[in-house]
């Protein structure tokens, strides 16, 4: 299955706070996707291989300092810079579960303070996901789990704002999976969602951008 020329692959996106198990997911997911037969691969943002990547990574470890518009705009970029390899992936049949995405730029960003607007604006024309799953965790439970890796943001009152972020942005369309459960109903829950969805875009729903 997958990789048919007629048929293109879903853009899914998992979203949520630090250590809500987003990244386990993700990648558990990708495995049940393969072992059923599909085509898919496994993304995440930021994505520190490339040169942006790489300056995103120094200053989330706290080695080097940027201005928040900045750092902003170098997030945002990062997914630009893969979007043209997202979009033949997809159209060449293959599903990609992608772990953090546009929303994650915007609710940290604003998180300190910046215009939700003003956010969301250098992510216009990126591709829209067919899917956005978030898996809800309460920040103090989120902090509690095995604590935090030390990085710029893993604070619990930051992850409150930002949490409070991810409710601003959420629309209606998005899938929510309380993140508290277990690891394999969560699991369960995810790939059924995300069967529904490649199923549909299978079927021939079109590609579409950013905010839609
Ligand atoms: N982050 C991630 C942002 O602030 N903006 C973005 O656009 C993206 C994609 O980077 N705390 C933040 C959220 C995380 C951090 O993510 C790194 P991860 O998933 O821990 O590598």
């Amino acid at each position: 299955r997958g990789g048919k020329e007629d048929s293109r692959g879903a853009l899914v996106v998992l979203e949520g706070l630090d250590r809500c198990g987003k990244t386990t997911q993700s990648a558990r997911l990708v495995t049940n996707l393969e072992r059923l037969g599909y085509s898919a691969e496994l993304w995440r943002f930021p994505d520190r291989t490339t040169s942006v990547g790489k300056i995103i990574s120094s200053y989330l470890s706290n080695e080097s300092q940027l201005d928040d518009h900045t750092i902003h705009l170098l997030f945002s970029a990062n997914r630009w810079e893969k979007r043209s390899l997202m979009e033949s992936k997809l159209k060449s049949g293959t599903t990609l579960v992608v772990d953090r995405y546009s929303y994650s730029g915007v609710a940290f960003s604003s998180a300190k303070g910046l215009d939700i607007e003003w956010c969301k604006a250098p992510e216009i024309g990126l591709l829209a996901p067919d899917l956005v799953v978030y898996l809800d965790i309460p920040p103090e439970k989120a902090a509690e789990r095995g604590g935090y890796g030390g990085e710029r943001y893993e604070q619990l009152e930051f992850q409150k704002k930002v949490g409070h972020n991810y409710q601003v942005l959420c629309s209606p369309t998005w899938k929510i999976i309380d993140a508290c459960s277990s690891m394999e109903d969560v699991e369960e829950q995810l790939q059924e969602m995300v069967l529904d969805c490649v199923k549909t875009c299978r079927e021939g729903k079109p590609l579409s951008c950013l905010w839609s």
